[in-house]
């Protein structure tokens, strides 16, 4: 990327009071003695739009009209975060905006805090989507993310008297939303079900219903790139084309009922990450998206024509599949080129191969998708035909690469059997030019294990690209002070555009002065969370104890157990008085997850961290030692404020099962350190920050495959480590469930006779790692050092870096001229 300094405000702050004043008048129709914080955000809100509608305006023509090759990202979740503050950093208005609100008589804080933050995500692939197109934009490359406005956004957690999560809807709609933009004239209409007849010799589908996708156009700021990207996340409305049949019966509400489970599609966000739920909804919801988006990429790109030479599509954009999730984009393109436009199977399949590329998230094999046959015949039944033919297609040309009949039977797209299925995973690599994984350590796991067949015969097809995270929103928005650091350690700013400058920071590792002031932001930071979190949450953080942070979803295979397993060993060792009281380390461990609404023991595991804090937060045996907060509903918002104040970091998932991890980037770039195993991208955050300022611990993928392999026994370890057999002891015993021995029995059973994820196994060298950290920690400069390495080292995770890969091995195009 060319590095860019910031960017110089389009306005002086007294233009930009009037400009607020002016939307208060026009647009909410309030004084500004009337106005409350939520006016003037959403009057500033306006008034920024009004700054970026130029660029929004002329990258969308020269999208159209210039001859560089545009990125479609599809994807079913964007995490986007707040929007006001972003817009404004990438404007260079921060401070013009702090002056005029203040002027205003506001606090620019509580009128930032007004916005209401969508939730259009569950965790890492939707904010990883949502960091992709923010490096897009400011990379100058000519994007667009295409997904969906859910009505309702993951859900709102809380905790009951008893700790456990109770989802509340998060109706995000219901307050003024300044940034999206519906546009009821560019919408799409997307039918579902039916019949295939013959006519003339060709197919044709007779669907039953169909539904009005309108688009919500968001804009997508880049940073200094004088470039605005749309964000086009579809709704679904109905048609008011009543049945007239049904209504003259009289039966008005049977006549409406399509109508009104249309607008279904878009109501709800699927709650479960890095699992699927093969819900027909879910496909439903897949279809409607990818439909009207590939349908709306033809509108945009050839506009006007009736019979436009779609054998050009390919390189007027190419899409990205972000996991599974829109792999039904490859036989509607299919459909639509053959029974739309009237290509020959072969031309059409040229087109769509060149077309698509598939990124994979995950390695858990229950999360690749399979959509059952019938299923899809009943929603799609055209697409079934064309699948199938795929499918007959594929199996031939493998037949000309190998003898192999097995291997051939292992990689049918559509299975067979009384129940047949379709393995969307197999289909996007079939059917797209490239497939990435999203680490170096997954990529290779893709190849060696969850594809091995396909890597074997179509080798040029795999890479990979490691994730990024936007340094935009997750350092300069999220840690200003480190960032005023940052530049004045390296004298310049354009490490915001150029992340490897961060480079530049190694050699004031070494120099006292500046390891001070790091560690005096880190400090400031964890004040200002404290204050935050006293505010937000009411509870009390010592910002004079080590801050050290889990947070992401609460999976079994993250190993939130573990975290707590050593937690309460490490309670019961003070209380015993096994440790010295003097020799401990003070902590406050903080932790943030949301559990699927139908995953039992996540939410169990929820339970009793709650409960586990309850009883260490209340026992003066450990008081000034240990505490331990679980706020809920962790979001972006949460995350901009607690990742800073972090300075020590759990990465801690089974070697193996964590694709790539983004939040292990976002800390190590704001100055923790990480504990963690030799999983996803951990493995490369420690090879560039080094071995000796990465604290790692665990067993390795081969050893994990060995243990499995040679019959695992987890009471083994219960019965050797007297830590692990104490800690399980106490919650059997009822310790934080006030005697009842029944309430964690499921999870105990569990650890003792199945441990799928070896969260035993990896006590032992978990719980010894700790007197490791704690000794490092007692040397303030000497941690600060390897703190500052941290941030000099990892600004290869910049999602302008992983765009810039993306751009040469999978997409091959470039910013527009
Ligand atoms: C996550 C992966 O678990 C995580 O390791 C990775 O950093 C992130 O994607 C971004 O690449 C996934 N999230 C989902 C969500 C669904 C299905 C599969 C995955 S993998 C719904």
């Amino acid at each position: 990327m060319t590095e860019q300094t910031a960017p110089k405000s389009p306005v002086t702050t007294e233009q930009f009071i009037e400009e607020i004043k002016e939307q208060l008048k026009y647009n909410q129709g309030v004084t500004v003695e009337q106005a409350t914080d939520a006016d003037i955000y959403v009057a500033s809100s306006l008034a920024v739009r009004r700054h970026l509608m130029d660029s929004w305006t002329t990258t969308q023509k020269d999208t159209v009209e210039g001859n560089t090759k545009a990125v479609g990202y599809l994807s079913a979740e964007f995490l986007m975060g707040k929007q006001l503050r972003n817009a404004l950093l990438n404007l260079g208005m921060l401070s013009e905006f702090d002056d005029a609100v203040k002027a205003l008589g506001h606090d620019p804080q509580l009128v930032v805090d007004a916005e209401y933050e969508p939730g259009l995500g569950n965790g890492g692939l939707g904010r990883l989507a949502a960091c992709f197109i923010d490096s897009l934009a400011s990379l100058g490359v000519p994007a667009f993310g295409y997904g969906i406005q859910y009505k309702y956004g993951i859900f709102k957690q809380e905790f009951d008297a008893e700790g456990k999560q109770v989802e509340r809807p998060d109706y995000w709609l219901a307050n003024e939303e300044p940034w999206g933009h519906i546009d009821y004239n560019r919408s799409q209409k997307v039918s579902f079900g039916g019949s295939v007849v013959e006519e003339d010799g060709k197919k044709v589908w007779k669907p039953a219903w169909s539904v009005r996708a309108v688009p919500v156009d968001y804009m997508v700021p880049g940073y200094a790139s004088g470039r605005v990207n749309t964000l086009r996340l579809w709704s679904a409305k109905s048609y008011d084309e009543f049945d007239l049949l049904t209504f003259n019966k009289s039966e008005y509400l049977d006549a409406v009922k399509p109508q009104v489970e249309a607008e279904n599609i878009s109501k709800i966000l699927y709650p479960e990450d890095s699992t699927p739920q093969g819900k027909r909804l879910r496909l439903e919801q897949q279809y409607f998206f990818v439909a009207a988006s590939l349908h709306d990429a033809i509108r945009v790109f050839y506009p006007g024509q009736d019979k436009p030479d779609l054998t050009t599509f390919p390189n007027k954009i190419t899409f990205q599949l972000n996991d599974t999730h829109p792999v039904i984009g490859i036989p509607e393109l299919m459909r639509i080129l053959i029974d739309e436009y009237g290509y020959d199977w072969n031309t059409a399949w040229d087109i769509t191969t060149k077309t698509f590329n598939y990124t994979c998230h995950t390695l858990l094999p229950e999360a690749l998708e399979v959509w059952p046959v019938d299923l899809i015949s009943e929603l799609l039944p055209r697409h079934m035909q064309i699948i199938n033919e795929i499918n007959d297609h594929f199996l031939e040309e493998l037949k000309g690469l190998t003898r192999d009949k097995e291997r051939i039977n292992r990689m049918r797209i559509v299975t067979e059997g009384d129940y047949p299925q379709v393995r969307m995973a197999y289909l996007a690599t079939a059917g797209g030019s490239h497939v990435n994984g999203v680490a170096e350590l997954h990529s290779q796991l893709l190849k060696d294990v969850t594809l091995r067949d396909f890597s074997d015969l179509f080798p040029k097809k795999f890479t990979n690209v490691t994730n990024g995270v936007t340094p935009r929103r997750f350092i300069r928005l999220a840690n200003p002070r480190l960032s005023a650091l940052i530049t004045e350690g390296l004298g310049t700013d354009k490490w915001l555009s150029d992340l490897e400058l961060l480079q530049g920071l190694a050699p004031l590792a070494n120099d006292d002065e500046f390891v001070k002031k790091f560690a005096e932001v880190k400090h400031a930071n964890k004040v200002a969370f404290a204050n935050f979190a006293k505010d937000r949450y009411g509870f009390d953080a010592n910002p004079d104890t080590m801050f050290n942070t889990m947070v992401k979803r609460l999976h079994e295979y993250k190993r939130q157990s573990l975290k707590i397993l050593a937690l309460i060993a490490r309670y019961a060792a003070i209380k015993n008085g096994t440790i010295n009281a003097d020799d401990v380390l003070p902590r406050t461990v903080f932790f943030g997850a949301k559990a699927a609404p139908g995953y039992y023991m996540a939410k169990l595991t929820i339970q009793l961290i709650n409960n586990v804090a309850r009883v260490v937060n209340n026992d003066p045996d450990v008081k000034g030692k240990l505490a331990v907060h679980f706020p809920a509903n962790y979001n972006v918002r949460l995350a901009q404020h607690l990742i800073p104040a972090t300075e020590l970091d759990e990465q801690i998932s089974q070697a193996g099962k964590e694709a790539s991890g983004t939040g292990n980037m976002k800390f190590a770039l704001n100055g923790a350190l990480t504990v963690g195993t030799l999983d996803g991208a951990n493995v490369e955050i420690r090879e560039r920050v080094g071995a000796e300022n990465f604290f790692l611990f665990g067993m390795t993928v081969d050893e994990v495959d060995a243990l499995y392999e040679e019959g695992y026994n987890p009471a083994k370890y219960y019965e050797a480590d007297p830590r692990l057999k104490m800690a399980i002891d106490m919650i059997s015993n009822g310790t934080f469930s006030d005697g009842d021995r029944n309430t964690y029995a499921p999870l105990v059973a569990d650890w003792l006779t199945k441990d799928y994820f070896m969260t035993l196994a990896d006590f032992t060298s978990y719980a010894d790692i700790q007197y490791q950290i704690e000794d490092l920690y007692r040397n303030p400069m000497e941690w600060n050092r390897k703190a500052i390495l941290n941030v000099a080292n990892t600004g290869f995770f910049s999602s302008d870096r992983s765009m810039e890969d993306y751009l040469e091995r999978i997409w091959h195009t470039g910013p527009l001229a």
